[in-house]
């Protein structure tokens, strides 16, 4: 794209305020303006968007699509503005208009259509994707209501819902035209056709029809546009052909327009515990029978080719297993409509679809009501059957050795229909998301299905886009780093290693110093507007930003905290390090120890922050509704990253990337990602404590680990423990009698206390650290230096050449 000026950038500005909206700049607040700089971005963005279309037709690429439920995009203008390389320019030109860009655009409302991690992955994935110019699009589901806005009140979370389309969103296109009929219920009736095959014909369908809106995903500086493409709920109106005038009258009812809203109404915000709730499932085959339809007709238009090519030019990604109806789905379509045989149709699905696995959390796992499934799809369930019998058989004839294990790899087994099972049985790769959580898979939670398909097993480690996480969201450390080594590092990030040899270079690590100043006051100065606390900007700033999860162990780091405050207390004269520590998290409506854990956080934030005796040293911010645009705003400023769940339990995280990427150093646990981390920067440069995953499967496996001795033994714990029973904490006199009891009458099932003392030994190193500010610096930047490792473009280069077999274009 030829490069905007910044004076030619003003002068469309204000020639659309004018003929756009008729006003003028003077008149003009900062909503007219994210309004009219959309709309330039798009003049940019739609001739690539159309070309990026026509060439992949054109020369019949194969394409991967990556099926999602969840798609964490956040804002776009200033992604848009940065990959289009209008960034600068569009800053310059609204400061010289008047206005400051972070109010522009701080207008646009996140899309927040996802839980958290995996959601942010799919769309870390597509900026990949588009920047490296590989031909490959999202689908997802176009909720009206993201994930909830969270308000603090009295210390408790409350939820509100997320009406991020009230204004209109400038980044979508309606293509009605490509709309698709999805149905429910009925009846199947089966019949034998002249060639002996079968035919299936459903009756008393319910119809629902699914619209797209397209959302353009805009590569880095190269011209290429791929396709977000969500698809919406609606009636089925008008003599469509599919629609009986039954079906019509049906819609009248309005109990019906309504129960066809919700499919597309909002975003399930539970991403800690499975629900069987048929609403979910309802979701679940909207969104895979309109991606597969959708992609069998593409394919059948522009390839040109037999459908049982179909796997030379496509290949589907299924995000977790909550897409995984798309293979009976996909099975559906090339039996009943295209008229394959079962075997021809196996054939090609499982050379299409891919499988990416996100947690082992046994409570995270999705199953079916097999009845459910029946009721509500029965075509599909008698497909699902089908090749749970096939798959079944084949067990029992060609590994004797696993006949016993039947019942434990069955797709339907005991009334429920296992939706991991299927997944694996019907692809040709699964995918952990860090090297440890991988082998966990391998050894562990699907041990049977690797000794049955060792060949489909791969790791791909997650990654991050270093355009938004660096680049965007934290411009001064990226010019730095530019000066430094040059900007090759912008299109391979892996170059950042160049900043090693830097590591001690005592002017360049002044530098350094003052950017993550400067980004800290910057933090600092959000938390007051947003809070009224005033936060040191010399305090080590200590982040633990994340969906509250016990695993997670939010309830670690805040014991910490009541340990830091009540040495404080005794003694406040000692020699400590100003800390801040920063918290961001929701929790599921309905997980009450989460709430729990965010009400004590909060308790404690009110007391700490508020006590004079102890000067000013600890203060305590949970920051409300975080998000990707609060993401944003906190990630640079961070000096502590804090990962410490308990080891085994988070497959890989990836906010550990992000804040490493700005310089943050890890305080965490062997788990995850943090391994790979460690690995590379070295022990030196990172602080880890605590269980590794062995000893931890140990103890679940064989006991031997008791909360109580600890309890009993510890007397830095045992004051906690009792503080939060008593409700113990100055004028406040709220308890929390119920964390006391979990920890205690469930033998502290995530470790908190056993990992106590080593992570309080751990805090100490690095407080310790801190105080040497070169020393400190100098491994800040070993990390970012190491970081491009975990930019998404690495990861998506590595599921492109071993899982799609794309190539770059
Ligand atoms: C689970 C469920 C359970 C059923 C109801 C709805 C629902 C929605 C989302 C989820 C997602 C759980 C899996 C997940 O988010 N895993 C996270 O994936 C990240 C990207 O791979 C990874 O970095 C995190 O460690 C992992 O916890």
């Amino acid at each position: 794209m030829p490069q905007v000026t910044t004076r030619l950038l003003k002068e469309k500005l204000t020639n659309k305020l004018i003929i756009d909206r008729g006003i003028q700049v003077e008149d003009a607040n900062s909503k007219d303006m994210y309004i009219v700089l959309a709309s330039i971005v798009n003049e940019e963005i739609m001739p690539n968007w159309f070309n990026t279309n026509k060439h992949y037709i054109k020369k019949n690429y194969k394409q991967v699509y990556y099926l999602s439920m969840e798609f964490l995009i956040g804002r776009l203008l200033e992604s848009n503005l940065l990959n289009c390389g209008m960034l600068n320019a569009a800053k310059e030109a609204l400061e010289e208009l008047g206005f400051h860009p972070e109010d522009v655009f701080s207008e646009e409302h996140d899309a927040g259509l996802g839980n958290g991690g995996l959601g942010r992955l799919a769309a870390c994935f597509l900026d990949s994707l588009a920047s490296l110019q590989y031909p490959g699009h999202g689908y997802g589901i176009r909720y009206r209501y993201g994930l909830f806005e969270q308000r603090i009140i009295h210390g408790n979370q409350v939820e509100l819902p997320d009406y991020w389309l009230k204004d209109p969103y400038p980044w979508e296109v309606r293509k009605e035209e490509e709309a698709v009929v999805i149905q429910f219920h009925g009846k199947v009736h089966m019949f034998k056709r002249n060639d002996g095959s079968l035919e299936f014909k459903y009756e008393n369908t319910d119809k629902v029809m699914a619209v797209p809106y397209d959302v353009p995903v805009v590569g880095y500086n190269n011209d290429v546009v791929n396709t977000l493409r969500l698809w919406s709920a609606e009636p089925v109106f008008g003599d469509d052909t599919n629609v009986s005038s039954a079906n019509q009258e049906f819609y009248h009812d309005l109990d019906h327009q309504h129960s066809i809203d919700q499919i597309s109404g909002f975003l399930y915000p539970d991403d800690s515990s499975y629900e069987g709730k048929e609403l979910r499932l309802k979701q679940q085959y909207f969104l895979v029978s309109s991606s597969i339809q959708n992609i069998i007709k593409h394919f059948k238009k522009n390839s040109k080719m037999p459908i049982s090519k179909l796997p030379e030019k496509v290949v589907i990604q299924i995000n977790d297993t909550h897409p995984s109806l798309a293979i009976p789905e996909m099975m559906r379509i090339l039996m009943d409509e295209e008229r394959l045989s079962w075997d021809a149709a196996w054939k090609v699905t499982t050379n299409v679809f891919a499988y990416t696995n996100h947690t082992t959390l046994s409570e995270a796992l999705e199953t079916w009501q097999a009845e459910m499934i029946q009721y509500l799809l029965p075509r599909i369930y008698m497909i699902i059957d089908e090749i749970n019998e096939q798959f079944c058989k084949q067990v029992w004839f060609d590994h004797e050795e696993l006949r016993d294990k039947i019942p434990e790899l069955a797709i339907v087994a005991y009334g429920r229909v296992h939706m991991a099972r299927l997944a694996i049985v019907g692809s040709f790769s699964v995918n952990g998301v860090a090297r440890i959580h991988t082998e966990i898979l391998k050894k562990k939670e699907m041990k049977d299905f690797y000794a049955l398909y060792p060949n489909k097993f791969n790791n791909k480690t997650n990654g991050i886009t270093h355009r938004r996480w660096l680049l965007q969201a934290n411009p001064k450390l990226a010019n730095l780093i530019t000066d430094v080594i040059g900007p090759q590092w912008i299109k391979r990030p892996k170059q950042l290693i160049s900043l090693l040899k830097y590591s001690n270079d005592r002017v360049l690590l002044d530098k350094f110093d003052q950017v993550k100043n400067e980004n800290k006051t910057a933090l600092a100065n959000y938390i007051h507007q947003q809070t009224g606390i005033l936060v040191d900007d010399n305090s080590i700033f200590d982040v633990q930003i994340k969906r509250l999860h016990e695993y997670k162990r939010q309830l670690l780091n805040i014991f910490h905290v009541i340990y830091l405050y009540n040495e404080l207390k005794e003694n406040p004269n000692q020699n400590m390090t100003p800390r801040t520590f920063i918290f961001g998290a929701k929790a599921a409506p309905s997980y009450y120890q989460a709430k729990e854990v965010i009400k004590l956080i909060n308790t404690v934030a009110s007391i700490v922050n508020y006590d004079k005796d102890i000067g000013g040293k600890l203060k305590v911010i949970f920051l409300e509704n975080y998000n990707i645009s609060l993401a944003e705003k906190i990630i640079p400023a961070a000096d502590i990253s804090e990962q410490i769940s308990t080891a085994s339990k988070e497959a890989s995280g990836t906010g550990n990337m992000k804040m490493m990427m700005n310089g943050a150093l890890t305080l965490g646990t062997m788990d995850g990602a943090n391994i790979e981390i460690h690995d590379l920067v070295g022990e030196d440069n990172i602080f880890i404590f605590g269980l590794r995953a062995e000893e931890v499967l140990g103890y679940y496996q064989n006991g031997g680990y008791n909360a109580q001795d600890i309890y009993n033994t510890d007397d830095r714990i045992k004051r906690i423990m009792d503080q939060l029973k008593q409700g113990e904490f100055g004028i406040h006199d709220i308890e929390f009698k119920d964390i006391y009891y979990n920890i205690l009458y469930h033998n502290d099932p995530y470790f908190v206390l056993k990992d106590f003392e080593p992570y309080l030994e751990t805090h100490e190193l690095a407080e310790r650290a801190y105080r040497n500010r070169q020393a400190w610096l100098s491994m800040s930047v070993t990390n970012i230096a190491y970081s491009g490792k975990f930019s998404s473009d690495q990861t998506i280069k590595e599921y492109a050449t071993d899982i799609w077999k794309i190539k770059q274009v």
